[in-house]
């Protein structure tokens, strides 16, 4: 039996705090409370709207008893709060259709601030900037004489390692969100690169593109990922971290994503840098050879002398698969359509996720979204299995307290980037197969990661009035500044108490409401890009004109 627990403030009303659009569907959720509620005006306390909770039901994930109030009828735009009759109010939000522009840019300027290996100038850190970091250059494993610079690229997460798979996860997030959605891209952040006629998502992409370029091997092959040997402390700013830096030995994981990617980047950079264009179209296809001349590599496992992230994956045909659908929609050629072909009907590995495990839904959408010619049975039967795949998303969510698509043995280490992922999944199942019944889900997606959940926080620093305060980010908590670095989406719930401080504190805890925001708890308020980049994608899709 698991103990029923209230949101922090105890006020036992959760919305999102950022609010929402004026033709969308809002609630408010109630936990253990059915009653009359009342939206009034945050400014001046007064009254506009009065509706009644829906029923109560048991709801398995947050182990709580939660009702809805639904006030979708008022489109007014302005800043409000959910109060009840027995005096309880929500946080403040707003009603508007921008209400998300700030958010996207945010989440988006966040890469900037994992930025590796050149200052944050104040200019654009605020703050939160820093000196250059990580500038040494690394030694490959293995080979002791062998030093290689791979400077630059993206911090992963709280520690300062630069993996490859990750890496090429949220950099695919980012310039499909660009691609589906450009003009979600219009506005600079800005950067210190802003202009030369290109969008800041693609300086931001390239910033981590050039550094991945770095991680290719002479053989095609890509290093798996470039860190120290422990993690440092939990205070040390980037710039103070000085150990040794090595380079773990390629993989073929770490070459399927980085060969995907490249061949993504080949095809939006074209129009705005055809030199840059080709050079990673070069890089795809070198790296295409190594896997081709590798076919049966063993998936990777850190060197027993090191200890930062793993990142492990026993299983590269699904990378192969991705890596083959991007060369192929990028060049048409037949032989990356074999070859996908080939891959899509092993049966080996799942066709619609997007983690960093699994990424074969990457190659899937690749395909689907591709004008290519395409093998109509293969074709349909992917487009039948991304519609069900996304029916079950929105069935799951139905059912679901807070009506997200998560089940409760899904609350797992970076929870937050599965609700994102499936969000993702849904929008593209969406856009392919041309309906809306996916769109409410999508939104509550939303509306959970900034405060419709169990905790009643916001899942993301700076971002609504109650938000993650102390995530597990080592700038963060080294820097001297009390607030966090804005924008970073936390880890979230994670029923698996992988952390001393879980284990201690979470134990017994629904698995929805298995979090803490303390700096302690990597296992549930750690922040990384991979888990902010599908956030960005969503965001992206409900801006104004998209
Ligand atoms: O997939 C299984 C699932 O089948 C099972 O039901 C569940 C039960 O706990 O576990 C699932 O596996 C979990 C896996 O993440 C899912 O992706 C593992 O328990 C869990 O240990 C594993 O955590 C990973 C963590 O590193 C530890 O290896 C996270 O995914 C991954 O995001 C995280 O990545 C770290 C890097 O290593 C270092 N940098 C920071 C970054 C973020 O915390
Ligand atoms: O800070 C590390 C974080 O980035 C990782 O995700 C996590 C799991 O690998 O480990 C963290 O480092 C901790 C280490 O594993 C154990 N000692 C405490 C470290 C945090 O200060
Ligand atoms: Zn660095």
């Amino acid at each position: 039996m698991v103990n029923e627990i209230k949101n922090e403030q105890q006020s036992g009303i959760a919305v999102n705090q950022l609010g929402y659009r004026r033709e969308d569907r809002k609630t408010a959720i109630f936990s253990g409370w059915t009653g009359r509620f009342r939206l009034v005006q945050d400014s001046s306390g007064e009254a506009v709207w009065e509706g009644e909770s829906g029923a109560s039901a048991a709801d398995e994930a947050s182990g709580q008893s939660l009702s809805r109030g639904d006030f979708s009828a008022w489109t007014q735009p302005g800043v409000y709060r959910i109060e009840r009759e027995d005096g309880h109010a929500s946080e403040p939000f707003e009603i508007s259709d921008s209400v998300y522009g700030e958010a996207q840019r945010a989440m988006l300027k966040a890469f900037y601030y994992f930025r590796c290996g050149m200052e944050l100038e104040e200019e654009y850190a605020g703050p939160w900037k820093h000196a250059a970091c990580h500038l040494a250059p690394a030694s490959v494993h293995g080979e002791p004489h062998r030093k290689i610079d791979a400077c630059g690229g993206w911090h992963d997460a709280g520690d300062y390692g630069k993996y490859v798979v990750p890496g090429a996860k949220a950099a695919a997030d980012l310039l499909l969100a660009f691609e589906c959605y450009p003009a979600s891209f219009s506005q600079p952040l800005p950067l210190p690169e802003s202009g030369a006629g290109m969008p800041d998502v693609l300086h931001e992409c390239r910033y981590e593109l050039d550094w991945m370029l770095r991680m290719q091997n002479e053989d095609g092959g890509a290093f798996h990922k470039l860190t120290t040997k422990q993690f440092p402390g939990p205070d040390v700013m980037p710039e103070a971290d000085t150990s040794d830096l090595f380079l773990s030995p390629v993989s073929a994981a770490a070459t399927g994503c980085f060969a995907a990617v490249m061949a993504l980047a080949a095809r939006i950079y074209k129009t705005y840098d055809a030199n840059y264009a080709s050079k990673c179209l070069q890089a795809a296809e070198r790296a295409w050879q190594w896997l081709e001349a590798h076919p049966e590599v063993p998936g990777f496992r850190n060197p027993s002398d090191i200890a930062t992230g793993e990142y492990g994956d026993a299983q590269d045909k699904d990378e192969r698969y991705w890596a083959a659908a991007e060369l192929y929609r990028t060049t048409g050629e037949a032989r990356y359509h074999e070859a996908l072909r080939h891959f899509a009907n092993l049966g080996i590995f799942d066709l619609y996720e997007l983690g960093w495990a699994d990424m074969g839904g990457y190659g899937t959408l690749a395909y689907l979204f591709s004008g290519r010619d395409k093998d109509p049975a293969l074709a349909d039967r992917l487009k039948a299995g991304l519609r069900q795949r996304a029916d079950e998303l929105a069935a799951v969510s139905s059912r679901d307290g807070y009506g997200i698509s998560l089940r409760p043995d899904q609350y797992i280490w970076g929870s937050n980037m599965l609700v994102m992922n499936h969000a993702m999944l849904m929008l593209a199942a969406g856009r392919l197969l041309e309906t809306d019944v996916y769109q409410s889900h999508v939104e509550q997606h939303v509306h959970y990661l900034f405060g419709a959940n169990v905790m009643a926080i916001s899942y993301v620093s700076g971002l609504g009035t109650h938000s993650i305060l102390h995530p597990h980010h080592r700038p963060s908590y080294g820097d001297g500044v009390d607030e966090p670095v804005p924008g970073l989406v936390s880890g979230g719930p994670n029923k698996g108490i992988q952390d001393e401080y879980a284990r201690s504190h979470l134990a017994g805890r629904a698995p929805a409401a298995s979090f803490a925001d303390v700096m302690e708890s990597y296992a549930t308020n750690e922040v990384a890009i991979y888990w902010n980049s599908p956030a960005v994608f969503v965001l992206s899709s409900m801006l104004p004109n998209t």
